[in-house]
């Protein structure tokens, strides 16, 4: 069994894993119920990002079905109490921070409903991909509860707080196209193509020197935080470590050689 499939019999069969060369792809497989997230599902995930095959360097996200995901499985929140909500809450936190701060790139490929907790589990994606039929909205206001999975850290730093308190205030939705033109998604392609574009973008990230990617995901979103003195001391750190790896070197001399690739118009 290839270490890809022994991940795979370990997840529930809400999620399903499979591996393309170096991207490991993550498919929400829970249509029936619009791909909502239940404790099972969520707790699948972190399986995942924490057990992720050496040969991974990135990971594509997507849905089954008609939509990305209905978010928090609503059928499940009945019978919390204060308590259990809290740690509920900070379950989701410690899963996503997996994401984000886990140790590849993850590019997400969001179509239909990408709503709630949906759409928090795709803001801890580094890159987003969306198809037109997207749709974003945070329906936590009318059923009477709260962004949990880290929305409000992570929305208002995409989107703004204007935005994302009008979503949840009025229960806006916004289409794929406003998504793309807020800098919630950066890239909008047609019904039925965002899996390969997503999986072009993942072998693309795949393709770079680990240590860059490791900057970009660890180094840039903390320096970003940083009151600006902090962050020049950081990032001239870090550029002085991604610069000093043997990869780095290599690749400089590919170019000054004539073999590395030139930047090219899109
Ligand atoms: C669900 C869920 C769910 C669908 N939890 N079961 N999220 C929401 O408030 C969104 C709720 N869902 C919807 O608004 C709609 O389902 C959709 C717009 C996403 C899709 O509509 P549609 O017509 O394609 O599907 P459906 O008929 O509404 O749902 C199909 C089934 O999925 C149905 O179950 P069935 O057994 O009757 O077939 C639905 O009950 C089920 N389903 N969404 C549980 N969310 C960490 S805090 C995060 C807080 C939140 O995420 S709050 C936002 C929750």
């Amino acid at each position: 069994m290839s270490p890809i499939e022994s991940l795979r019999a370990r997840l529930p069969d809400s999620l399903y894993a499979e591996q393309q060369g170096p991207v490991a792809v993550l498919r929400l497989k829970r249509a029936h119920k619009r791909n909502a997230l239940n404790d099972e599902t969520v707790l699948g995930i972190e399986m995942f990002f924490t057990s992720l095959p050496e040969s991974v360097a990135s990971v594509l996200l997507c849905g089954d079905g008609e939509h990305f995901s209905a978010g928090l499985d609503l059928s499940e929140l009945e019978e919390r109490d204060i308590r259990q909500g809290i740690e509920h809450s900070r379950l989701w936190h410690r899963v996503f921070e997996k994401i984000q701060f886990g140790k590849v790139p993850v590019v997400a490929v969001l179509h239909g409903a990408v709503v709630g907790g949906g759409l928090e589990l795709a803001a801890a994606a580094h890159v987003r991909v969306a198809e037109r039929s997207a749709y974003y909205a945070l329906p936590e206001g009318s059923r009477g509860i709260y962004v949990g999975g880290g929305g409000s850290v992570r929305l208002p730093r995409l989107i703004g707080v204007a935005r994302m308190m009008d979503m949840m205030l009025t229960g806006r939705t916004y289409s794929a196209e406003d998504g793309q033109a807020m800098g919630l998604t950066t890239y909008l392609v047609d019904d039925g193509k965002g899996f390969a574009k997503g999986m072009e973008l993942a072998e693309r990230i795949a393709a770079n020197a680990p240590l860059t990617n490791f900057a970009v995901m660890q180094a840039l979103p903390r320096i970003a935080e940083m009151d600006p003195s902090s962050g020049y001391a950081v990032e001239a750190l870090m550029a002085s470590i991604a610069q000093a790896d043997a990869e780095a070197k290599a690749r400089l001399k590919d170019f000054l050689e004539k073999r590395g690739p030139k930047v090219t118009r899109s």
